[in-house]
């Protein structure tokens, strides 16, 4: 087996999918012969990186346009996909980070709506956003986490790129989980959601378009503490079919299991893997 004797430390964010995401990675490498320790769920993004960085874990799945603007502190996005992943893992060497082929699964923020909502104001894009802000400023609010709401990524670069101005009377910070539920019973107008969040299809959320391009794209790829991916090389090839087989679609039905159905992240990555024929 590729990684007979290998320990190795997997660790993810808290939220569903990076959940999922870091149960397949430690799924993987036990199939392939290591002893993994399981330390997914780390509250916020930097906390996570800083352990993949540090060593105290050996990888995690972390989003291209996350590490390009919040960590390596690049203001515009790189449009392509795959330029950006390439600019993301030049950028990383000297942080000791190995980046792996990115999936096709781009997880944005966005703001959403519940349908009421939708049919109420007639709102598609966040240009119309920004316009609904400016003519009838009490008919928006919004629902954010505390990480977007502090995040160049998020809403300060959001509010600017669109000459969008809530007061911040009307913006209130809260749990990933509770925006949902919030903004479907209409307690704000706008929630940040995740675009391959399960839930939004579920709760008939209506995403807002980023018509302007302001956020970049963030694909799923594994990120890898250098010193181990030199040790054990054999990583990539372990890592490389899962993440070949992840897109969007995958994402949100995966996601859904978890947030809809209230099944085991883990149990959900388990299934998959198997399903995919990635582990017996
Ligand atoms: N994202 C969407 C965030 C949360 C989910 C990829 C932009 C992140 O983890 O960086």
């Amino acid at each position: 087996k590729p990684l007979e004797g290998a320990e190795l430390t997997v660790t993810s964010k808290s939220f569903t999918e990076n959940l999922i995401l870091g149960a397949m990675m430690g799924i993987a490498f036990e199939a392939a012969g290591a002893d993994v320790l399981d330390r997914t769920g780390i509250q916020g993004s930097i906390g996570a990186r800083e352990a993949v960085k540090k060593g105290d874990a050996d990888g995690m799945y972390e989003y291209t346009g996350t590490a390009w603007i919040t960590y390596l502190g690049n203001s515009r996005p790189v449009t392509d996909p795959l330029a950006q992943w390439e600019a993301v893992r030049g950028a990383d060497v000297r942080n000791g980070l190995t980046w792996l082929p990115q999936s096709q699964v781009n997880n944005t923020y966005a703001l959403a709506m519940n349908r009421a909502a939708y049919e109420k104001y007639g709102t598609r894009t966040l240009s119309q956003v920004a316009a609904l802000a400016k003519s009838d400023p009490r008919a928006v609010s919004l629902c954010v986490e505390s990480e977007f709401a502090n995040r160049a990524d998020g809403l300060p670069g959001m509010q600017k790129a669109y000459g969008m101005s809530v007061p911040s009377s009307r913006i209130t910070q809260m749990d990933s989980g509770i925006i949902y539920t919030q903004t479907q019973k209409g307690h704000c107008t706008y929630g940040e959601v995740y675009t391959t969040d399960g839930r939004i299809k579920a709760m008939d959320l209506v995403v807002m378009e980023d018509d302007r391009h302001f956020f970049p794209n963030y694909n799923a790829a594994p990120e890898i503490n250098s010193k181990a991916m030199k040790k054990w090389p054999a990583i990539a090839g372990v890592l490389n079919p899962i993440s070949a087989r992840l897109n969007n679609a995958v994402a949100q039905e995966l996601n859904a299991k978890v947030d809809v159905d209230g099944e085991d992240p883990h149990q959900v990555a388990l299934d998959w893997m198997k399903a995919q024929g990635l582990v017996k």
